[in-house]
């Protein structure tokens, strides 16, 4: 896949994760190509893409280097290796494949043992699309709030700018990022520097969503 060359002033990075089939690789290639994979093959080990984005409050350009992983059961000891210096997960899983959900457990048990404090975690509930919804909303809400998640529901199928519904928890895969991005920005930057990027331990304040680390079970 290939990713735009422009220049940035910092790196942070991304992981994609949850079972298979819940389009992982398909909203990779909508948030960085706007796009569907061009075949329908399951991720095998790990897949890396980058994209160059500019925050929209500052201006500022950073790199998101992107890993998407395998979601395939014999592919779970590959995965645990690559969640090493992540800044933002993605746990996905598919609204209208109840199991999915149920296996967010396995990932979040992951997330705890091997992302670094301060990683902003998203769970994101994919096919939003389809009319035979099994998760309901506000079970999933409860289960991020309770884990210290954000929480956000989409589809591949949906062009990428597709703006937040009213709501606030579904819409395009790029509005998602923004809004993450936009609160990283604004937990870096200082009232002195407004424009300089501090690489410390993210604090996300999106009311219903909180850090990782707000976590007290
Ligand atoms: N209706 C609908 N189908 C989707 C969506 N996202 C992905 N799909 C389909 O779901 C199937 C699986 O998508 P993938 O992106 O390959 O899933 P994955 O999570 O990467 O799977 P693994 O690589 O095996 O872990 C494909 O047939 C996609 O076309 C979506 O938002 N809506
Ligand atoms: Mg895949």
């Amino acid at each position: 896949m290939s990713a735009e060359g422009e220049a940035f002033s910092d790196i942070y990075k991304v992981v994609i994760i949850g079972a298979s089939n819940v389009g992982k690789t398909a909203l990779v290639y909508r948030y960085v190509l706007n796009e569907l994979p061009p075949g329908l093959t399951s991720t095998v080990g790990v897949e890396f893409t980058k994209r160059v984005v500019t925050e929209k409050q500052t201006g500022q350009r950073i790199q998101l280097h992107i890993w998407d992983t395998a979601g395939q059961e014999k592919f779970k000891s590959v995965t645990k290796h690559y969640y090493r210096g992540t800044d933002i997960c993605l746990l996905t899983f598919d609204l209208s494949y109840e199991n999915s959900f149920n296996e967010v457990h396995h990932w979040v048990s992951e997330i705890r043992e091997y992302t670094p404090e301060g990683c902003v975690v998203v769970l994101i509930g994919n096919k939003a699309d389809l009319p035979n919804r099994t998760v309901d909303r506000d079970k999933a809400l409860h289960f991020a709030n309770q884990n210290g998640f954000f929480y956000h529901e989409t589809s591949a199928l949906w062009p990428r700018q597709t703006s937040l519904l009213k709501d606030g928890v579904a819409g395009g895969i790029e509005a998602i990022f923004d809004k993450i991005i936009n609160q990283i920005f604004k937990s870096h930057t200082t009232k002195e520097e407004p424009h300089i990027l501090k690489k410390e331990p993210l604090k996300v304040d999106l009311g219903y969503m909180h850090r990782r680390s707000d976590c007290e079970c």
